[in-house]
């Protein structure tokens, strides 16, 4: 699966288990929940609960300080030695919570260096924190781009805030793309390696995601992961409460396997909670509590 990359490529994902399917079956991520707010509004979202946008939506992560956050980083590293990767995914926008997200990242590159760092967002902030993600020396970003077309981003976004004012609808949608698709040249353009989730939400967005592979790939993506919808009524989620459905294992993979004439699909990925701990499908977080880890100090 890797031979065909370039070897810089290569040393960059060869350990990422998002980034290779490969490298799953032998390296483990973990995150941590440093990140509160949010700057947008989904209709999947419920902000009770984890960032839907790479994490599984109806979890609640345990909210950390940097301070906290970097010695759990620390206790994981030393008991679980094939993790590789430390995460930022929530359980808001790591990118709409700049001060927090980056001490965390600034306090790891000093103390675990060897620890690839990686980080999730929905785009809106991400063109004017370019720039910061390359002084922390991260390789791996994840966009969620559910549309490049506001028509759709209206259905599935109800609003945006942007220079401290709500912005609904259309409008709103078409600042988030065009937020997207700016960020996510800019990391290109520098040698960043881009990942695309993209939320499967049937009736609203399916037929249209073939474009959206179509559009990021052209954009320099470096894989698209297009996840299933999971939306229960009693996580209390607009589209939940609305009755809309998730999509079925067959029209998922019927998807992917048309998106995948484009480019490199991700199809091992579990929907992690914003603090997972371990290999992919494995939550190892209970072993690493605060508790816990003060008794190991
Ligand atoms: Fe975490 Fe995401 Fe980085 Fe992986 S998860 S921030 S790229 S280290 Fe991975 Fe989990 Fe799927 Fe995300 S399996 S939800 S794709
Ligand atoms: Fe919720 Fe994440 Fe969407 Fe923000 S970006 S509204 S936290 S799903």
């Amino acid at each position: 699966q890797l031979a065909h990359l370039p070897e810089h490529i290569r040393a960059k994902v060869h350990n990422h288990p998002c980034y290779s399917e490969e490298a799953h079956h032998h390296y483990a991520r973990m995150h941590v929940a440093v990140a509160p707010a949010c700057n947008i509004q989904c209709h999947y979202c419920n902000r009770k609960y984890d960032c839907a946008n790479e994490s599984r939506p109806g979890v609640v992560s345990e909210l950390l300080t940097p301070e906290h956050a970097v010695k759990k980083v620390l206790a994981v590293a030393a008991n679980i030695p094939q993790m590789t990767v430390l995460g930022i995914a929530g359980p808001g926008d790591p990118l709409a919570n700049p001060e927090r997200t980056f001490a965390t990242f600034r306090a790891l590159t000093e103390q675990a260096p060897d620890i690839k760092l990686c980080v999730s967002t929905n785009g809106l902030a991400l063109p004017e924190q370019v720039e910061e993600l390359c002084k922390h020396n991260i390789d791996h970003v994840t966009i969620t781009i559910n549309c490049v077309d506001p028509e759709v981003g209206a259905k599935i976004y109800p609003w945006i805030f942007w220079n401290n004012r709500r912005i609904k609808g259309r409008r709103g949608a078409r600042i988030l793309i065009e937020q997207q698709q700016k960020g996510l040249e800019m990391l290109t353009e520098r040698g960043i390696l881009v990942k695309v989730n993209s939320v499967l939400i049937p009736g609203v967005n399916d037929e249209h995601l073939k474009e959206v592979s179509k559009v990021v790939k052209a954009r320099g993506a470096f894989l698209h992961n297009v996840m299933p919808l999971i939306a229960e009524a009693e996580h209390g989620t607009f589209y939940g409460v609305m009755g809309q459905r998730g999509p079925t294992h067959d029209e998922l993979q019927a998807l992917q396997d048309e998106c995948a004439g484009d480019m490199a699909m991700m199809r091992h990925c579990r929907q992690c909670r914003a603090d997972a701990v371990g290999m992919l499908g494995e939550d190892r977080g209970a072993e690493f509590t605060l508790d816990r880890i003060e008794e190991m100090e």
